[in-house]
């Protein structure tokens, strides 16, 4: 089926009752609230997570300012002194596995006093959720004076990813971690991890806590968690210095979806900087080479999809998964090859039950695809938001809003799940799912397109 043909297919919104959609949605973010911030979810993931917490404040903008800007707050306040913003920021309650004691973070010169965290990153989306924060907001003194608190935050954050994670003057950012990418046991990390042989006294001592509280088919494989602890333990061994671990980190990534959303990013920072009085050419100048080196770097010709570039390896990844689109999200290709993007990114939509069109996280005739164990083929809710701007920017409003009811669709009949199943659309993972509300907040709100193709 075509692109225009599968647009033309999809059905108009029928929303049926919205408004109580966002209310339980909004009792979500409640349950999870730990009065600082919001956990992901309540047993699995106790604390607070980096991109989670982005999205939740992205649902929270037009509902309730005053937690927007809380979430984002107390996120930055656990920042490194070199501008790493920590994946997880610990609560001091709840179990989870890596907790403060094996990430041991207290050994880096740069770690924060007063906040246990992680030593690695996630995908840099928090400049657009500031963003978002701020343009939503109602009270606009508040608003401005939120923005000026956030913005040399924002500006180290994104100096660090330019800084330490590109290597030979290059524009696109690296991940050392799979965790750094969001999308944990994705196949695009499998020959990667396939390379790290490990001998059992390499592996440190560790349990795992998430197989205790959700069904282990849907989590990844312990073989995968003796690589994450390892590398974790890598990270530990040299401080958690960067440039010690760019040097020999036996794991380097430059994912096509970090660095599209890192596109958006700097170009929603250069906004802020503009809101400002500042100068925002450093960080326009910034999106333009990076959105140029997706386009150059990791465009594959023969497939048609953008790929990961395995740095360690010395080549493109060779696993493809419907998020090599995701440079559409941030407008990054044109003409021609858009619309072979568009085309590929359409062909890979499937049905999930009765409930619409579904972006599964790996293609349904992929051999390796697997519709429950979690980033290996179910549906994710920020993939679909991501798509969903995608198809929107580029005047398929068709697909983009078809993609909007199907999330709908999913948390109105399954609740707020960490993932669902891409052949029927039942909800798996992590219940009472934080940043699933949040997203579906701003879906219902119907705000469809990146920041810089907004109204003001
Ligand atoms: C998942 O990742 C964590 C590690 O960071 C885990 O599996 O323990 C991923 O889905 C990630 O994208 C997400 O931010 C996190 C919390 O929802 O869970």
């Amino acid at each position: 089926m075509s692109y225009a043909e599968l647009g033309a297919q999809v059905p108009g919104d029928s929303v049926e009752d919205d408004a109580r959609l966002a209310q339980l949605a909004l009792d979500v973010l409640e349950q999870n609230w730990l009065g600082h911030a919001t956990r992901p979810s309540p047993r699995l993931y106790p604390h607070q997570w980096s991109w989670d917490s982005a999205c939740i404040a992205i649902g929270y903008s037009t509902w309730n300012q005053e937690r927007a800007q809380t979430e984002l707050r107390s996120l930055f306040a656990a920042q490194w002194a070199d501008g790493l913003l920590p994946h997880i920021v610990f609560s001091g309650e709840g179990s989870y596995f890596p907790g403060p004691e094996f990430w041991q973070t207290e050994r880096s010169p740069n770690a924060p006093d007063g906040h246990r965290t992680s030593g690695i990153v996630q995908p840099p989306i928090h400049s657009s959720a500031v963003l978002r924060v701020y343009r939503n907001a109602a009270d606009r003194e508040c608003a401005a004076v939120f923005l000026e608190e956030l913005y040399p935050k924002l500006v180290a954050w994104h100096d660090y990813l330019y800084r330490e994670r590109t290597r030979n003057g290059g524009a696109l950012a690296e991940i050392w971690h799979p965790w750094e990418s969001g999308m944990d046991n994705s196949p695009l990390w499998d020959g990667a991890l396939d390379r790290i042989v490990l001998a059992p006294a390499d592996v440190p001592e560790y349990e795992r806590v998430d197989v205790r509280l959700t069904d282990a088919d849907e989590r990844p494989t312990d073989a995968e968690y003796d690589r994450y602890a390892y590398l974790v333990q890598l990270f530990r061994d040299v401080d958690y210095a960067p440039e010690q671990i760019r040097a020999t980190c036996p794991f380097a990534i430059r994912p096509v979806l970090f660095n599209a959303l890192l596109v958006q990013a700097g170009r929603d920072l250069a906004t802020i900087a503009r809101e400002l009085g500042r100068d925002p050419g450093p960080f326009e100048a910034q999106a333009e080479r990076t959105a140029a080196a997706l386009d150059a770097e990791l465009w594959d010709e023969e497939h048609g999809i953008y790929v990961d570039y395995d740095v360690c390896g010395d080549g493109p990844v060779a696993a493809r998964c419907p998020v090599g689109f995701a440079p559409l999200y941030a407008g990054v290709p044109a003409a021609a090859r858009a619309e072979r993007a568009l085309e590929g990114l359409a062909a890979s939509l499937v049905r999930a039950g009765d409930h619409g069109w579904a972006v599964p996280s790996l293609s349904t005739d992929d051999p390796g695809f697997d519709p429950q164990r979690y980033w290996r083929g179910p549906v994710w809710p920020i993939v679909h938001w991501v798509f969903s701007q995608a198809f929107a920017r580029y005047g398929n409003a068709a697909l983009s809003g078809a993609l909007r009811r199907t999330m709908i669709d999913l948390c109105r009949s399954g609740g707020f799940c960490e993932h669902y199943n891409p052949r029927t659309g039942r909800g798996q993972g992590g219940e009472q799912f934080a940043w699933t509300a949040g997203l579906v907040l701003d879906i219902l709100d119907g705000r469809g397109t990146p920041n810089d193709e907004r109204r003001e």
